[in-house]
């Protein structure tokens, strides 16, 4: 395909855009301006390919496909049948899943699915069984009402948040910590790491329903095998979810014990970090809940998105090329280049560097909070988030850590010498950079002093080390 028709789509679709509301179209071209000159490492972002990007915009936005493909609630849903079987292929494949459920439209949502996926399975079927009846509406009065209060009181256990947890893992602000009765498993204070033992012996005390794996703050491999040994031990489902770290499973970084496919009973993602997809969800499961998981609208998403499914269609296809396992390893050496040259110039960095994406610094050693850090670096040019550190003293609101990440930079062709350059540039803006007062004296967590002609000079350092590297080099919107 010539570079031009990229350059052509593109322009084509602003000018349409812009003869109905031109802020919109001015909006999507300072999106791609901003994206350009800055030096993304937020660790859960990336560039999808303009193919990718494409297949979201046009008229499968329009359809309604509630169901599943050839079992729809709908009329007319031929095409969406198509792209919808086409990426649940694409991911089976990809990851050696038994069943693949395309439709979640982001992470949460993915989430919610496997959990009423389990729920459904382990509490609904064996109540309606017990009972007599086929589905929950033939349930008496009485029934039902015990049927609820039983699916409200099940127990999960999972990473703790400032571990490197998720929020929808059972935390009480995320409607999973609602509905179940949570508790958590953090990281060995010494190490950082996942102690194995200690996830055990919870295990044992606690007799979760669902043992939850996976991370979105966590710089090390986990092993998959070892969690599912604990879950069988206690009866317990063994969920992973790997938004985080999907890409590096895809490119085959991840394999044996630390590719959770094959140790859990199921699997989430979404599709828009490592895995360089669209904004989305993705459920992979054993075949035993695949009928359950199939349920997922409208158990409890709405209307499956045709137009998104057909872009993870695309980008699924892409991440069965060849040369995306070369993409998945070059964000892990990426990422521990970038622990190298932090490490080496003094910064300390939870568990001390990474095995995959990505590198979470404790900005404590140089005196600043989360939130001080991420929005110096952010007046430098370098955009990064704020992350709990394990144990951490701050918050979840202003907390002590950096979390920053390789795979959009990676996408962008960056190698392991510019990490070393990028981790100049983060380390002299963190040393740099003074936590500043409130205006009664007392120490302030947001606020922060730093030399604006020093903030100027690293974005035009930032600028220089992308300019070799340009993002989307075919589309010129001018
Ligand atoms: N927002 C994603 C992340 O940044 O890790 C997950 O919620």
């Amino acid at each position: 395909m010539s570079r031009n028709a990229e350059s052509t789509a593109f322009r084509s679709a602003l000018e349409v855009i812009r003869a109905v509301e031109p802020r919109v179209a001015d909006a999507i071209g300072a999106e791609l301006t901003d994206q350009r000159e800055s030096l993304k490492l937020i660790a859960s972002e990336n560039y999808a390919s303009p193919a990718t990007l494409l297949a979201m915009g046009n008229w499968f936005s329009d359809k309604y496909a509630e169901g599943t493909v050839g079992r729809r609630f709908y009329a007319g849903c031929q095409n969406v049948d198509t792209v919808e079987a086409l990426a649940a292929e694409h991911a089976r494949e990809l990851f050696g899943a038994a069943h693949a459920y395309v439709q979640p439209h982001s992470g949460i949502d993915a989430n919610l699915v496997a959990f009423w996926a389990v729920l459904a399975d382990r509490v609904e079927s064996p109540a309606l069984k017990k009972a007599q009846v086929r589905q929950v509406n033939d349930l008496t009065e009485a029934d039902w009402f015990a049927l609820r209060r039983e699916l409200g009181n099940q127990r999960m256990l999972g990473m703790s948040l400032d571990a490197g947890g998720h929020l929808t893992h059972g935390f009480r602000p995320n409607i999973s910590g609602k509905m179940f009765d949570q508790r958590s498993y953090g990281t060995d204070p010494a190490t950082g790491l996942i102690d194995y033992d200690r996830v055990a012996e919870a295990a044992r005390e606690f007799k979760p329903l669902i043992l939850v794996g996976g991370y979105s703050a966590y710089p090390r491999k986990v092993n998959f095998r070892i969690l599912r040994e604990i879950a069988d031990s206690v009866g317990a489902t063994f969920m992973v979810d790997m938004a985080h770290f999907a890409g590096l499973v895809a490119g085959k970084v991840f394999t044996g014990d630390f590719d959770p496919v094959p140790h859990a009973h199921i699997v989430t993602t979404t599709t828009h970090k490592s895995l360089r997809g669209p904004r989305g969800g993705m459920v992979l499961c054993q075949p035993e809940l695949a009928d359950q998981v199939d349920r997922g609208c409208p158990m409890v998403l709405g209307g499956p998105l045709p137009h998104v499914m057909a872009a993870k269609a695309v980008a699924l296809a892409e991440a069965r090329r060849p040369d995306f396992a070369d993409y998945a390893q070059r964000i892990v050496d990426n990422a521990q280049a970038l622990a190298e040259g932090l490490l080496s110039r003094g910064a300390t960095l939870v568990t001390g560097g990474t095995d995959n994406h990505l590198v979470l610094i404790d900005v404590s050693g140089y005196g600043l909070t989360g939130r001080q850090a991420e929005q110096a670096l952010l007046d430098s040019g370098i955009v990064t988030n704020r992350n709990s550190v394990p144990q951490d003293p701050n918050g979840a609101w202003y907390t002590s850590g950096i979390r920053i990440g390789t795979p959009a930079l990676t996408t962008r062709g960056l190698g392991t010498a510019e990490m070393d350059q990028t981790a100049e540039l983060i380390h002299t803006v963190l040393t740099q950079t003074t936590a500043a007062a409130n205006s009664d004296g007392t120490p302030s967590k947001a606020k922060y002093a730093l030399d604006p002609s020093l903030a100027d000079k690293i974005a035009r350092q930032a600028t220089d080390l992308l300019a070799p590297h340009p993002l989307y080099p075919a589309i010129n919107l001018t």
